[in-house]
């Protein structure tokens, strides 16, 4: 007689008699031994997923084909200058320039030599005509007029009246005069306060006996031909005329 057959009797038999007294029996714990002996149940459904992990370490590079690279990007802001750089090499000569007040066709080098010439020639009359001290020249056309006339006749030739600045200068105007002659000094401001015709006072002086006494109204000065002191005299009065220029 083969096993199997009895074993299946058996358990049926158990499962009846534990059914009925179940039904009968009002004690739990019997009940329990009964199910304990049951065939095992059927696989639940799976469980609800558990809570994520704590995070992994970084993997290592990927070995895939590197991507295209990408767009510029956007322009940065404005760096500080730098430094100045070496100076560069000196330039060729220019050509020579056009003096705009030279007059037409005269360049600067033309001008240069014309005005060395005049200068000559100045020279050669001041010293035919008159006297040099130092760079001044003096000079007289020997004509007696107005201290304003003298003034006028002094400027339009580009000198001023001869005012002797030391006792040289003052030998050198009476030698050239040979006579009375107007002085650039004078104290029509300020009566008394001697000045020459820039308006600066004047530091030489060279005084007759008892002068400046201002008879009448006495604002110009005058050199003595005797000795070549000086006299405050009448503007008007007519009087050598005598210039300086610098040579
Ligand atoms: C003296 C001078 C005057 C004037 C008169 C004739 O009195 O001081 O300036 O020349 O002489
Ligand atoms: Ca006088």
């Amino acid at each position: 007689m083969s096993l199997l057959p009895s074993l299946s009797l058996r358990l049926l038999s158990v499962i009846t008699a534990s059914c009925s007294e179940t039904e009968s029996c009002e004690n739990p714990q019997k009940t329990c031994t009964v199910v304990t002996c049951g065939f095992p149940g059927t696989n639940g459904f799976p469980g609800k997923d558990g809570r994520d992990g704590a995070k992994g370490e970084k993997g290592e590079p990927g070995q895939g084909i590197r991507g295209l690279q990408g767009p510029p990007g956007k322009l940065g802001p404005q760096g500080n200058p730098g430094p100045s750089g070496l100076p560069g090499l000196v330039g060729q000569k220019g050509d020579p320039g056009i003096c705009p007040d030279c007059g037409p066709g005269l360049d600067l080098a033309e001008m240069k030599a014309l005005r060395s010439e005049l200068n000559s020639i100045k020279k050669l009359l001041l010293l035919s005509l008159g006297k040099q001290v130092g760079n001044k020249g003096f000079w007289t056309n020997g004509e007696k007029m107005s201290f304003d006339q003298v003034k006028a006749l002094c400027t339009e030739l580009q000198g001023s009246v001869a005012t002797p600045r030391n006792a040289e200068e003052n030998e050198a105007i009476l030698a050239v005069a040979k006579g009375d002659a107007f002085l650039g000094i004078t104290d029509m401001e300020t009566e008394g306060h001697f000045v020459d015709l820039t308006g600066n006072k004047v530091a030489y002086l060279n005084w007759n006996k008892d002068e400046p006494n201002n008879t009448g109204n006495e604002d110009c000065v005058m050199i003595l031909k005797e000795e070549g002191k000086w006299n405050d005299i009448g503007c008007s009065v007519p009087l050598l005329a005598v210039c300086e220029f610098p040579i």
